[in-house]
């Protein structure tokens, strides 16, 4: 059994229970971590503190990524509450809607940078703020999407931002080795969570999934939580820059 107990986590990305951050949240908290956990904005403060309530000993906090002054009033209150940090979970991501449907071509300059500012930039910012209170060294993790390198049909400008975020980690990976500071991403098969609810024909895409998929199956929120509480925990200590397939192997298949 994995033990984090005297490990302290912080998790961005929480919306509701479907949340890939309230599965991953779930893990390190069984673990023994203790957890702080963060929305959005006001309009998802009370089912977020629900949830979070489940959770003894954890606490919620209001931030949203793509503002610099909310990061840093969120790294100051945590160094303040908690001292160090441990863990960093990102599970943020946003494109307009309209961006994630229709022809490719007709990608928006707007919903280009939206998308990488909210899904991307924020892995660094959030990062460039945890890394001095990782004085232990640290796990930071992201979420992906196999869209970052062959084509999903839709996906569109998220694909492009998911392959920046790749990269990104790899960048993180290499700047903050010499602080034993990790960085990876998980590449989770589709899940139907909120961000998920707004894409037609998602149903259709878990059942295309699934079928082709080795295990015959899709993944869910707490099998994504296994990997990321491996990848906080001292069993993935050599482990960094790596984006790593959850997705019952349907990355393997080629036919
Ligand atoms: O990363 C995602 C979804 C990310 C996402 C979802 C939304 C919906 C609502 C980002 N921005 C928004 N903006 C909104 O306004 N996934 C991996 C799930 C997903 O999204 C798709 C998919 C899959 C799979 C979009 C098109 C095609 C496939």
């Amino acid at each position: 059994m994995i033990n984090l107990a005297g490990k302290t986590a912080v998790v961005f990305g929480l919306a509701n229970k479907r949340s890939i951050a309230w599965g991953i949240a779930q893990k390190l908290h069984q673990a023994g971590a203790t957890l702080a956990i963060c929305y959005q904005n006001e309009r998802m403060r009370a089912e977020a503190e629900d949830l979070i309530n489940e959770l003894p000993g954890a606490g919620g906090f209001q931030c949203d990524v793509s503002s610099d002054s909310e990061i840093d009033t969120l790294f100051a209150t945590l160094k303040e509450k908690y001292g160090k940090l441990d863990i960093l979970v990102h599970a943020v991501a946003f494109a307009p809607a309209e961006d994630l449907r229709g022809e490719f071509l007709n990608t928006s300059r707007e919903g280009f940078r939206i998308a990488h500012e909210v899904s991307v930039y924020s892995l660094i910012a959030v990062t460039r703020a945890a890394a001095p209170l990782m004085t232990d060294g640290g796990s930071i993790m992201t979420l992906s999407y196999y869209a970052a390198e062959k084509v999903v049909p839709n996906y569109n400008v998220m694909a492009l931002a998911k392959a920046s975020l790749e990269c990104t980690v790899r960048y993180l990976a290499w700047n903050l080795g010499t602080k034993n500071i990790r960085v990876n991403a998980i590449s989770a098969g589709p899940i139907k969570t909120l961000a998920a609810r707004g894409i037609g024909a998602m149903g259709d895409m878990l059942k295309a999934a699934a079928d082709r998929a080795p295990l015959r199956r899709n993944v869910d929120q707490l099998e994504v939580g296994g990997v990321a509480l491996f990848l906080a925990s001292d069993l993935s200590t050599a482990v960094t820059g790596e984006t790593l397939y959850v997705d019952c192997g349907y990355n393997i298949m080629g036919f």
